[in-house]
C-alpha cells in the first residue's frame, strides 16, 4: 500500500465508522518515520479543510497506557479546535468507532516555547494553564492492534478533548501527587496522579518541545498539551456518565 493509500484507508475507516486492519500486519517494514509522515499529511489535509491545529498529545507517556496497548514508547499526535468538547457536555458515538475515555493532564502555553534551549525549571513561566482533562481516543484499527508505526500514522488514536475550567497553575507545588479519579456511571474505575506521565506532565511537555525542535518547529502561544492518560482508558457508551476529579475540580460528560 503507498502512503496514499493508507491516508485514504485511515479517512475511510473514520467516514465509515469501520476499523480497518493496522499497516503493520501485512507490511513489517512500515516505519516510525513513515507514521509521522502519514500523520504529518492528515494535519495538512485537515488544515486544508478548514479545520485549524489547537495545540499537540503526547501519547503512551504512562506505564498503565503502555501495558494497555503494548506499546512501550512515548509518541505524539496533533488536536484540532474540532476535537473540544465542553466540560458536561455531550460526547457523540455518532462519529466515532470504539472511542475510549482516559483522564489527563492538560497544559497551555502562554509563550512561545523552543524546546533547544528549555529547561524543566524555566518551564513553569512560560505557562498560562494546567487543567484536569479527559481524552477521548479512538483507534481507527480492529480492536485497538496496532504497533508504533500504526498508532502514529493514526494520529496517535486522537477523537476529542475536555479540559477543566480551574487552572491549577498556582498547585503546581503539588501536582505530580494531586489525586485524580474516574467515575463511570458514579463508580470509581480508575485513582492515579499526574506523576504517572513521564514522573511530571511537565516532562511530557518538555519531550514534545524538544521532538518538535528536532523538527525544526515550536510550541505556540495559546496551544494545548495533553501530556498523556494516566490510568488505562475505558470504553464509552451510550447513556454512560463518566466524571473525573481531583482537588480543585470535578466535571464529565454524557454519551449519547
Ligand atoms: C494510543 C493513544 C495514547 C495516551 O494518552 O497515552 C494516548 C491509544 O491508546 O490508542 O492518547
Ligand atoms: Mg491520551
Amino acid at each position: 500500500m503507498t502512503s496514499l493509500e493508507k491516508i485514504e484507508a485511515l479517512l475511510r475507516a473514520r467516514a465509515n465508522r469501520e476499523a480497518i486492519r493496522a499497516f503493520t500486519h501485512e507490511e513489517p517494514q512500515f516505519s516510525l518515520e513513515d507514521g509521522y509522515v502519514i500523520q504529518n499529511t492528515l494535519l495538512e489535509k485537515a488544515l486544508a479543510a478548514g479545520e485549524s491545529l489547537s495545540g499537540y498529545k503526547m501519547g503512551l507517556t504512562s506505564k498503565a497506557k503502555q501495558k494497555d496497548v503494548n506499546v512501550f514508547e512515548p509518541i505524539h499526535g496533533f488536536l484540532l479546535r474540532s476535537m473540544e468538547i465542553s466540560p458536561n457536555g455531550k460526547v457523540s458515538l455518532a462519529t466515532r468507532i470504539q472511542p475510549r475515555v482516559e483522564p489527563e493532564i492538560a497544559i497551555v502555553v502562554k509563550d512561545r516555547l523552543d524546546g533547544k534551549n528549555l529547561n524543566l525549571r524555566d518551564l513553569p513561566a512560560h505557562l498560562s494553564g494546567i487543567y484536569l482533562a479527559c481524552e477521548i481516543i479512538d483507534s481507527r484499527y480492529k480492536d485497538y492492534q496496532f504497533k508504533l508505526p500504526d498508532v502514529i500514522a493514526d494520529n496517535t488514536s486522537a477523537s476529542g478533548y475536555l479540559l477543566g475550567r480551574v487552572n491549577l497553575l498556582p498547585h503546581l507545588e503539588d501536582l505530580r501527587l494531586l489525586g485524580i479519579t474516574m467515575r463511570k456511571n458514579g463508580e470509581v474505575i480508575e485513582t492515579g496522579a499526574p506523576a504517572a506521565a513521564l514522573g511530571d506532565p511537565l516532562n511530557s511537555l518538555l519531550e514534545l518541545a524538544r521532538t518538535m525542535a528536532s523538527r525544526k518547529e515550536a510550541l505556540l502561544p495559546g496551544q494545548v498539551i495533553l501530556t498523556g492518560g494516566l490510568t488505562n482508558s475505558h470504553f464509552i457508551r451510550t447513556g454512560d456518565h463518566f466524571e473525573v476529579e481531583c482537588p480543585f475540580e470535578r466535571f464529565g460528560f454524557s454519551v449519547e
